[in-house]
């Protein structure tokens, strides 16, 4: 099954958002499977956004990501990554439809409150950067029939 690494940012727990973000989450089906409220080294931030490495918003990324407590999870599902971005919706929060995550919550980028991998690539390497093997939960919900 397809897991993704989600991550609530230092704007929504802030803001008091992980419940009903969580929320929004389990309401569509997913399985959560891993969660912890951390705050990013530098060294990870750098290493999450590597791809943004260079880019003009890029220090400033880093330093709003390391600036206070992330609430980090991992999520698994059938198509968990598109769907879930999805639920998040389009990262400029001009851009970003009412009804999605970003679109209801957020009004100012690059406070756009989560994060959520775009390929199962970059999943794998997100969750890595975050969890270790041992700390993702392994179990059977009966409900996931009827998903
Ligand atoms: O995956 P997603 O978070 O939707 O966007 P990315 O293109 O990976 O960019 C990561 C992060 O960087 C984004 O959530 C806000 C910020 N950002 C920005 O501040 N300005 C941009 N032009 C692009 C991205
Ligand atoms: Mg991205």
């Amino acid at each position: 099954m397809e897991q993704t690494y989600l991550m609530i940012k230092p704007d929504g727990v802030q803001r008091g958002l992980i419940g009903r973000i969580v929320a929004r989450l389990e309401d569509k089906g997913f399985k959560l499977v891993a969660a912890k409220l951390i705050t990013v080294t530098e060294e990870q931030a750098k290493k999450h956004y590597a791809e943004h490495d260079g880019k003009d918003f890029f220090p400033e990324l880093v330093s709003f990501i390391t600036s206070g407590p992330v609430f980090a999870m991992v999520w698994e599902g059938d198509d968990v990554i598109a769907l879930s971005r999805l639920l998040i919706g389009k990262t400029k929060v001009g851009e970003a439809l009412p009804g999605t995550i970003r679109g209801d919550y957020a009004s100012h980028t690059p406070l756009n409150l989560i994060h959520g991998s775009d390929s199962p690539d970059s999943a794998a390497r997100e969750i890595a950067n975050f969890f270790a093997p041992d700390e993702l939960a392994q179990y059977h919900k009966d409900i996931a029939a009827w998903m």
